[in-house]
């Protein structure tokens, strides 16, 4: 599968020239969207994820859907939508995913068979403000990770991450897009019986001026947005944009990724672990989900109530209007510059013949590496601080602070790791 995955990718590399983007490097008018993968395109790479600050323009994204209050259960996967078919109609499908999920017991399971690489979760509404929380039972073993993140498409991010090889806590962080401090990471232990074989329930409660992680019930870590203030550039580093809620389960520890990588998830995975043996898989098991969606921050630009919309690219909190805009493309041609191309046609989510409309990294089979997506620089890692885009392997400072990074790092781009992989492993 691995071998399968990483000729693929190869191919992918080599016989399609990928456009990669970043904040300094921003996207073509032809493939105007910059996905969450630092890779331009069309269609899908237009919508969840697609990063305005490395697009073309504000407008080549599509509206983001608003915010809806809704709890999710397990009987079926009716509300779910593979990422190949999903084209921004957040009524019909709440949930867009790639990966291998079961529904058991009522329950839904992101599994990550033998070699693979896991399973991805994104919901279609994003929240700007509001409380978030999840039942959840995480994976096991060393080198699985877990994880139940808000995260914006300038990559604002709040992380709930469980390495499988501690099952007495989780880990959680912040980013305030994409720039990385190790300070925004803590650890919360979670009491009685181990992440595995109990159930809790895990929330994150994001206001405006204060972020909160709840562990059953209880007030676990508490960040205010005025201690989050930079001085220098008058700032406060905040997460504060539009943002969509991600679960997901992948191989941190898969021997083909970094060695930091691989020590932070607690070693290599054992592909013939007892669960891989048992069921074939490992696998993550998600109860009811639950979104309460909180009022817009005072002196909102309001114009309608169908979808955000960024109106600098800035993209602080005073940079966003909610519209009565579509978020829905026509095809996977369409952009946000263009919504309705292609529409009508008789297969839209099949029209576009371009592989520049799904997003996929060609080194995203290959693990860490996929991480360095849109790497621009590697030289910020002396500070404490540096920007996850510019993310890259082998940097060229052995001090605490880049190690720590090196990890916190991590956190944040599981998500992207894993979107990118199972896509391709489809
Ligand atoms: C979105 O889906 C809903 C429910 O299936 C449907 O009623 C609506 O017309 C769709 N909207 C667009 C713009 O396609
Ligand atoms: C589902 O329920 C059955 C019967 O109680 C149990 O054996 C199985 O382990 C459960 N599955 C999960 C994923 O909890
Ligand atoms: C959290 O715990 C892990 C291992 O249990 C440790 O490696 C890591 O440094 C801790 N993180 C923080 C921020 O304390
Ligand atoms: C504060 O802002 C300055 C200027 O943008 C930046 O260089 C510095 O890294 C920021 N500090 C932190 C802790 O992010
Ligand atoms: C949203 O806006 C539409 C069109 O302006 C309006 O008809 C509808 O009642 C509004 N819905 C809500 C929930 O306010
Ligand atoms: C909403 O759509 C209209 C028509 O396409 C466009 O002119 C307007 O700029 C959009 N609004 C925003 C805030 O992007
Ligand atoms: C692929 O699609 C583009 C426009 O989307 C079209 O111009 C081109 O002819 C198509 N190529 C093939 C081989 O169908
Ligand atoms: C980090 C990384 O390797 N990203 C890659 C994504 O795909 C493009 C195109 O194949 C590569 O150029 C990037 O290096």
């Amino acid at each position: 599968m691995v071998r399968f995955v990483t000729a693929l990718l190869a191919l992918s590399a080599t016989a399609l020239a990928t456009t990669t983007c970043s904040s300094s490097s921003q996207c073509p008018e032809d493939k105007p969207c910059c996905s969450q993968y630092g890779e331009c395109g069309t269609g899908a790479y237009c919508l969840g994820g697609c990063d305005i600050q490395s697009s073309y323009s504000i407008e080549s994204c599509a509206p983001m859907p608003v915010c809806e209050s809704k709890s999710y259960t397990w009987e079926n996967l009716d509300n779910s939508i593979l990422n190949t078919k999903y084209l921004g109609n957040a009524s019909a499908a709440d949930w867009t995913y790639s990966g291998y999920p079961k529904i058991e017991n009522s329950s839904l399971l992101m599994t990550m068979p033998k070699e693979s690489v896991g399973t991805l979760f994104a919901n279609n509404h994003y929240i700007w403000y509001g409380k978030v929380s999840g039942k959840i039972k995480s994976s096991r073993g060393k080198g699985v990770v877990t994880a139940f993140i808000l995260l914006s498409d300038v990559k604002d991010e709040i992380d709930y991450e469980w390495v499988g090889a501690d099952l007495t806590a989780v880990q959680t962080n912040y980013y305030w897009q994409g720039v990385l401090d190790w300070h925004n990471s803590a650890n919360a232990s979670v009491s009685g019986e181990d992440t595995f074989d109990d159930w809790h329930t895990y929330e994150i409660d994001w206001q405006p001026d204060q972020l909160q992680w709840i562990i059953d019930g209880t007030v676990m870590r508490t960040v205010k947005k005025s201690d989050t203030y930079n001085s220098t550039s008058k700032q406060y580093q905040y997460p504060q944009t539009p943002s969509r809620l991600q679960m997901s389960l992948w191989p941190a520890g898969q021997s083909s990724n970094a060695e930091g990588t691989i020590a932070w998830a607690g070693g290599e995975i054992d592909w013939d672990s007892e669960d891989i043996k048992d069921t074939g898989y490992y696998y993550a098991t998600i109860g009811q989900i639950d979104v309460t969606c909180y009022a817009l921050p005072d002196g909102t630009t309001t114009t309608g109530n169908n979808s955000y919309v960024y109106t600098s690219s800035n993209a602080m909190e005073t940079d966003i209007e909610v519209t009565g805009n579509s978020t829905v493309l026509g095809s996977l041609g369409a952009t946000g510059l263009d919504m309705t191309l292609g529409a009508g046609s008789s297969s839209a989510s099949s029209t576009s013949n371009s592989t520049d409309s799904v997003p996929t990294n060609s080194s995203g089979g290959s693990g860490q590496q996929g991480q360095s997506t849109g790497s621009t620089s590697s030289d910020a890692d002396t500070s404490a601080t540096t920007t996850s885009s510019s993310f890259s392997q082998g940097t060229t400072s052995n001090s605490g602070a880049a190690n720590q990074n090196e990890r916190v790092m991590r956190g944040s781009f599981f998500a992207v790791l894993v979107a990118v992989v199972a896509l391709v492993a489809l």
